[in-house]
């Protein structure tokens, strides 16, 4: 049994949503960061870095926080998601790690200054939007003439990024100026795995979908 510690972030999506294509069992502990939840002594145990998602796997007793890691581990125990081709799963890790060194902590940025902070930074506002749409950019030509991140496989690639992109609402881009992301993107959110670890720990509003 895995202990999944999360709140209703991209960051903790993207596990939910790994769980529910593996099939695990899993309990829920909300960590309800707009309240502060994540500074409790209790939870810097398991995720010293006072951030959500963590989770506990009783199985082994491995205690993780940083969603990559997890995303690795959990593919890793499962055999799933994680190419075994040595070309394809370290492409597979190429853009899981261009997600957690990039496009996360960009897009992060984008919410901060254009959604929660609108004309407070002008520079910032600029410059993150820039980069975000400098980023959607790569990812539309990654998706040219292929349904996924790597090849034609669905991964943890495609689970990492994903949640993210489900805020391009909140980051002011319009998907189709990106028609192979937003192909991609209509097609996982299809998807019955993705519909139910979306609203963990609860819901908050349907999963936006462009026209
Ligand atoms: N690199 C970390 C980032 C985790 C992260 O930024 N989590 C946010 C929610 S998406 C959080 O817990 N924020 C609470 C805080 O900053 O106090 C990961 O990918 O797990």
């Amino acid at each position: 049994m895995i202990d999944l510690y999360t709140w209703t972030t991209p960051n903790g999506r993207k596990i939910s949503i790994l769980l529910e294509e593996l099939g695990l069992e899993y309990s829920v502990h909300s960590i309800n960061i707009t309240e502060g939840e994540q500074n409790t002594e209790e939870f810097l145990k398991i995720s010293p870095n006072n951030k959500i998602p963590a989770i506990v796997d009783h199985d082994t007793g491995i205690t993780l926080m940083e969603s990559g890691a997890i995303m690795l581990y959990l593919a890793e125990k499962s055999g799933k998601f994680l190419p075994t081709s040595v070309k394809e799963r370290w492409e597979v890790t190429e853009w899981l790690m261009w997600q957690m060194g990039g496009l996360g902590p960009m897009l992060g940025q984008v919410h901060h200054f254009t959604k929660f902070n609108p004309g407070k930074a002008p520079y910032a506002q600029d410059r993150y939007l820039t980069e975000a749409m400098r980023i959607y950019d790569v990812l539309d030509k990654r998706l040219e003439g292929q349904n996924y991140i790597v090849g034609n496989e669905y991964s943890i690639a495609d689970m990492a990024i994903w949640p993210w992109v489900s805020r391009f609402e909140w980051q002011t881009i319009d998907l189709d100026k990106f028609p192979n992301v937003k192909r991609w993107y209509k097609s996982i959110a299809a998807r019955p795995a993705v519909q139910k670890g979306y609203h963990v720990p609860k819901f908050t509003q349907d999963i936006p979908v462009p026209a």
